[in-house]
């Protein structure tokens, strides 16, 4: 049936001659895009920045009391900002930090001028919040239109969004950028997959933003369905990040999906999706220097790292007016690429993501932390401390399985009982965290116990994560 439904869009997709599909333009075709920023000379590009942060820390010193505080304390003088190195002396901003001001704390203008919000993903009490106002919703469409400019997109594109609308950052981040691009934008969200596919055929959509596993699953299932999503979709940009992916998985996807994919980088601390974001030259995710500043640092002793060296990623907004952070510590492994970009843009670029410094799960974009998991875990009596979290692959999707013991007092051999406690701690799992998770309960004293840290986390998924 379904497939009989799309091959009659098919039909009339031919007979109305087909969507036009735009060519991909020229190498270093920057006519849509403001060229003017994204290609000023660097030196034109730190004045920005100065002018920016020399506002913010004030601001922040100002209004925010967390960080009148931790000025203070750190013998950090907001207003004896010259260059571009004095905000070296700044002492860093943690996410612990944001959640301890949970939810306001760390607005730095008044709750009537915050237009929207935002948060990570988590349980009350362990999220972040984000706050935008109407300038700062303005920049974010700005810093994810330019992944659509970068592809040489603009009006002439359909933006077929499905990461998640909500509070996720992905969704309306990548709704706003396709606007401010002046693309058609469609507001698809996650799930539904047939759904989904049967608009990016109807629609003629040719840029595809959402999570890179979701776009293989949606590659996947178009071709279980009998499709040919190279012919029939009309894709020729995906914009796929808030997880990471390797250069074979990007591989396979631009295979199947007959487009170009690039990489964008965002958290939702700092805005969400377009801190970064690659052009077509897939060489590192151009910075939105006008907008954040970035250092490397090393995560054990703080120290600056020179451009080209790995190390943690530190941000600071630089005209952000809800909620700015100064020397945020994203936790993401990273490193500035030295030199230019062949495409002609002067905003440095990032390498793609090497992981994290901390013990953060991404599960089809969700961020999940083992300690949430276990929280849930514990609110069962049944269930004893012994677990491990498996991450395995199924379909190029993230599966994450909790294996945990049950107490050696509750009868392991009654097999329907453990099957209805399995499902009620799944239910628990997904209302909590946002993401299904698989429960299988074992017997107790049959995980292995290790002399040294418990290893919580078994990362089953390969070089395909
Ligand atoms: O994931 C924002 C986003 C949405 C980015 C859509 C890109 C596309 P959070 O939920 O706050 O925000 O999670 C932020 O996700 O610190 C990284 O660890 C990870 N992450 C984001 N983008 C990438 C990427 C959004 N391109 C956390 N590659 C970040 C690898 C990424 N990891």
């Amino acid at each position: 049936m379904k497939q009989n439904g799309t091959t009659m869009v098919c039909a009339h997709y031919r007979a109305s001659g087909g969507m036009r599909v735009p060519a991909i333009g020229k190498k270093g075709n920057l006519m849509k895009q403001p060229q003017d920023i994204l290609t000023m000379p660097h030196d034109q590009l730190e004045a920005i920045q100065l002018e920016g942060i020399k506002k913010t820390v004030i601001k922040c010193y100002e209004n925010v009391e967390f960080y009148h505080k931790l000025f203070d304390e750190a013998g950090f003088d907001p207003y004896a900002v010259e260059t571009l190195d004095d905000i070296k002396k700044a002492p860093f901003t943690t996410k612990q930090d944001l959640r301890d001001n949970y939810p306001f704390g760390f607005f730095a203008v008044p709750k009537e001028d915050v237009r929207e919000i935002h948060m990570s993903s988590g349980t009350t009490g362990v999220a972040t919040v984000g706050g935008y106002t109407e300038h700062d919703l303005d920049i974010w469409g700005d810093c994810f239109a330019r992944g659509v400019w970068y592809a040489d997109g603009g009006p002439q594109d359909v933006c077929h969004v499905c990461y998640g609308y909500g509070l996720f950052t992905g969704g309306l981040g990548a709704h706003y950028g396709g606007i401010k691009a002046g693309c058609m934008t469609i507001p698809m969200s996650a799930g539904n997959t047939e759904r989904q596919i049967r608009v990016l055929r109807e629609m003629g959509s040719t840029i595809l933003c959402c999570t890179p596993s979701y776009a293989m699953y949606i590659a996947d299932t178009a071709i279980a369905m009998g499709l040919d999503p190279k012919k029939d979709f009309h894709l020729r940009a995906g914009i796929h990040g808030a997880e990471a992916f390797s250069d074979n998985f990007r591989a396979e996807l631009e295979q199947k999906l007959g487009y170009k994919v690039l990489d964008v980088y965002g958290l939702t601390e700092t805005m969400g999706p377009g801190v970064a974001i690659e052009c077509m030259e897939q060489n590192g995710l151009h910075l939105a220097e006008d907008h954040f500043y970035a250092e490397i640092i090393n995560p054990e002793t703080g120290e600056v790292l020179p451009d080209g060296e790995w190390g943690e990623l530190v941000l600071t907004t630089i005209d952000r007016e809800a909620t700015p952070v100064i020397r945020y510590r994203t936790r993401d492994i990273t490193r500035i690429i030295p030199g230019e970009c062949a495409c002609g843009r002067t905003h440095r670029r990032i390498d793609r993501l090497h992981g994290r410094t901390d013990d953060m799960l991404i599960i089809r974009g969700v961020n999940v932390f083992p300690s949430q998991i276990e929280d849930v875990m514990k609110t069962f009596p049944q269930v004893a401390s012994w677990y491990q979290i498996e991450l395995t692959r199924k379909n190029h999707l993230d599966v994450v399985t909790l294996k945990a013991e049950v107490n050696p007092d509750f009868d392991f051999d009654q097999i329907s009982a453990i099957e209805k406690l399995q499902r009620d701690i799944q239910s628990a799992m997904k209302t909590a965290l946002s993401v299904g998770i698989r429960v299988k309960l074992v017997e107790p004293k049959t995980i292995a116990r290790s002399e040294g840290k418990a290893k919580r986390v078994i990362d089953l998924r390969g070089d395909d994560k």
